[in-house]
C-alpha cells in the first residue's frame, strides 16, 4: 500500500473547549424534556441509533439525561422485543415528518406492537443500544460512587429490554440461517440511501396504485441534491407499506419480503453490542456467557458469509437474491467493531482506508467518504452516496482502537474535528471541501464530537492539545 497519510494538525485547548461548549449548546437546544430530536427541522422526533449516539455524548456531563434518552427510546419497544426506528413525540404537529404515526399504524399491529406505549414506526435501526448503555455506565464509574449506584439501577432497568431486543434480532430476523440479522428496509440499515440497496430497489416491481400520494417533508428543509430522489423515495414507501400490510409479520419474511439483506454495518454493531451486553450482565451479577455466545455466532456469521475472499472485503448478502452486493461502501469497514476480528481482515480494512478508494489525495480532503471515491456513481453530496458522516467516522475510530491503533485512526479524529470547526454541526460533509450538507445542529454530530474530544483528552491520543 502506498502511504497516503498526512501529518495531523494539533488543536489548541481553547479551541477544544469552545467546540465542546458549542456541541453542548446543540444538545441543549435539541432536548425535548425526555429525549433529543435528531434535528429540530428535518427529524423532529427521537430516532433509534441516534439516541444511542446522543446518550454516549451526553454521558460525559449529563448522566440523568443520557439514561433518560435510552429509557425514552426503550419505552417504545414492541411486545415482541423490537426497538423501533422512530419514537414519535405527540406534541409535534402531524405532517411535520413523513412517514408519521398514522402511516405506520403500529398500535394496530397485532400483539407484536407497542401496546400502550408511545406511537412508533414499524421498522428498526442498528442495535447500538447495549453498547450505549455500557458507555453511559462507564462515565458514571468515573463520576464516583453515588453516580455508580444510580447507574447500576439504570442498567438493571434496561437490561431485560436489551436482552429482549437481541433475542428478537436473533429469533425473528435470523431468517438467512447465518446467525446474522436481516433487514427488511434500507431505512433499517441507518444508511438509507446507500448504493448497496440500488439493485434490489431497481428490481422492485411496484403494482400501479400501491403507493398512495404523499408529501415529502424532507425537501422542505433540505436541498433536493442532498437527499434521495423521488424514485428512491417511492420504493422506500412501497417497502414500508408491504411490511406494514403484512402485519409486521416476521414469520413469513423469507417467503414474502421483497427486500431482505444481511448488512456488515448492522451485524458488526450488533456483535459489538452483544459483547457490551455480556459486560452489563456481569456488572449486574448475571451470566454474561449467553451474550458472548451470541457475539461469537455473529462473528462467525460475518466471517463465513459476508467476507468475500476474492474482493478481500466484507459485502452485504442479499438473502433473496442469494448474492453478495458488490458495492464498496463504509459498511464493508465496520466489522472492525468486532473485537475478535482476525488480523487478516483487520489488515485488509486498514489498507482499504489508506487506499484511493477511501482516502482522497490533496490537502483539503476529509475521511471517511461513505462510498468508494473511485466508483462511477460516487456522489460527493447526496446522502449516504459519498459524503462523510461523523457517526461512521466515530465507529471506525472506535473499531480501529480495538485493533492496534494504526496511524489512519488519528487522521480520522482530525477529520472529524476539522469538519465541525469548518462547517458546524452538520448532518454530513463533502469529503473534498468539507462543506456541510443536510440538517444544521445535528445531534449525533455534536454528541460524538463531545465523546471524541473527551476520549482524546483522556488518552493523550493525537491530535493533542
Ligand atoms: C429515515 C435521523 C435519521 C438517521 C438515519 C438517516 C436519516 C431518515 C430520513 O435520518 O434517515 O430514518 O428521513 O432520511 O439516514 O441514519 O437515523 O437522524
Amino acid at each position: 500500500m502506498t502511504s497516503r497519510l498526512r501529518p495531523v494538525p494539533r488543536l489548541a485547548r481553547v479551541e477544544r473547549d469552545a467546540l465542546l461548549a458549542e456541541a453542548q449548546r446543540v444538545l441543549d437546544r435539541n432536548w425535548t424534556g425526555h429525549s433529543t430530536v435528531a434535528s429540530r427541522t428535518l427529524y423532529p422526533h427521537q430516532w433509534s441509533w441516534d439516541a444511542a449516539f446522543i446518550a454516549i455524548g451526553r454521558a460525559w456531563s449529563e448522566q440523568a439525561r443520557a439514561q433518560r434518552e435510552l429509557e425514552s427510546l426503550l419505552a417504545g419497544q414492541w411486545a415482541n422485543g423490537m426497538v423501533p426506528h422512530i419514537v414519535f413525540d405527540p406534541s409535534v404537529p402531524v405532517g411535520e415528518y413523513f412517514p408519521g404515526p398514522d402511516f405506520w399504524a403500529a398500535h394496530g399491529a397485532s400483539e407484536a406492537g407497542p401496546g400502550t406505549g408511545p406511537a412508533t414506526s414499524g421498522i428498526l435501526q442498528p442495535p447500538m443500544h447495549a453498547r450505549a448503555a455500557l458507555e453511559v455506565h462507564r462515565r458514571a464509574e468515573a463520576a464516583g460512587e453515588g453516580a455508580v449506584a444510580a447507574s447500576l439501577a439504570f442498567l438493571g432497568r434496561v437490561y431485560p429490554k436489551l436482552v429482549a431486543w437481541h433475542r428478537y434480532l436473533a429469533g425473528r430476523r435470523g431468517v438467512g440461517g447465518h446467525h446474522l440479522a436481516a433487514i427488511v428496509h434500507p431505512w433499517e440499515s441507518g444508511m438509507d440511501n446507500s448504493p448497496i440497496w440500488d439493485q434490489d430497489l431497481d428490481e422492485l416491481r411496484i403494482p400501479p396504485g400501491a403507493v398512495p400520494a404523499y408529501r415529502r417533508h424532507d425537501l422542505v428543509h433540505a436541498d433536493p441534491a442532498d437527499r434521495p430522489t423521488d424514485a428512491a423515495y417511492d420504493r422506500f414507501v412501497y417497502l414500508a407499506i408491504s411490511y406494514r400490510d403484512a402485519g409486521y409479520d416476521d414469520a413469513t419474511l423469507l417467503a414474502r419480503s421483497p427486500f431482505l439483506v444481511e448488512d456488515p454495518l448492522f451485524n458488526a454493531i450488533w456483535c459489538w453490542s452483544a459483547h457490551a451486553l455480556a459486560e452489563i450482565a456481569e456488572l449486574l451479577g448475571h451470566d454474561g456467557a449467553p451474550h458472548r455466545t451470541m457475539a461469537r455466532r455473529i462473528h462467525e456469521g460475518m466471517l463465513t458469509y459476508l467476507w468475500e475472499p476474492g474482493a478481500r472485503r466484507f459485502l452485504a448478502w442479499d438473502v433473496r437474491g442469494r448474492r453478495h452486493v458488490s458495492k464498496n461502501t463504509v459498511s464493508s469497514l465496520m466489522p472492525l467493531l468486532d473485537p475478535e476480528l482476525p488480523a487478516e481482515q483487520v489488515d485488509a480494512i486498514v489498507a482499504e482506508l489508506g487506499s484511493t478508494h477511501f482516502h482522497a489525495a490533496g490537502p483539503a480532503s476529509f475521511l471517511v467518504p461513505s462510498y468508494d471515491l473511485a466508483s462511477p456513481d460516487f456522489d460527493r453530496r447526496r446522502y449516504w452516496r459519498g459524503p462523510v458522516w461523523i457517526n461512521i467516522d466515530w465507529l471506525i475510530w472506535r473499531g480501529l482502537g480495538q485493533h492496534g491503533d494504526p496511524p489512519v485512526r488519528a487522521e480520522i479524529a482530525t477529520s472529524m474535528t476539522q469538519l465541525v470547526r469548518r462547517s458546524g454541526f452538520r448532518e454530513y460533509f463533502d469529503p473534498f471541501t468539507g462543506d456541510g450538507y443536510g440538517s444544521h445542529d445535528f445531534s449525533w454530530t455534536a454528541a460524538l464530537l463531545i465523546d471524541l474530544l473527551h476520549r482524546l483528552g483522556l488518552t493523550g491520543d493525537r491530535p493533542a492539545w
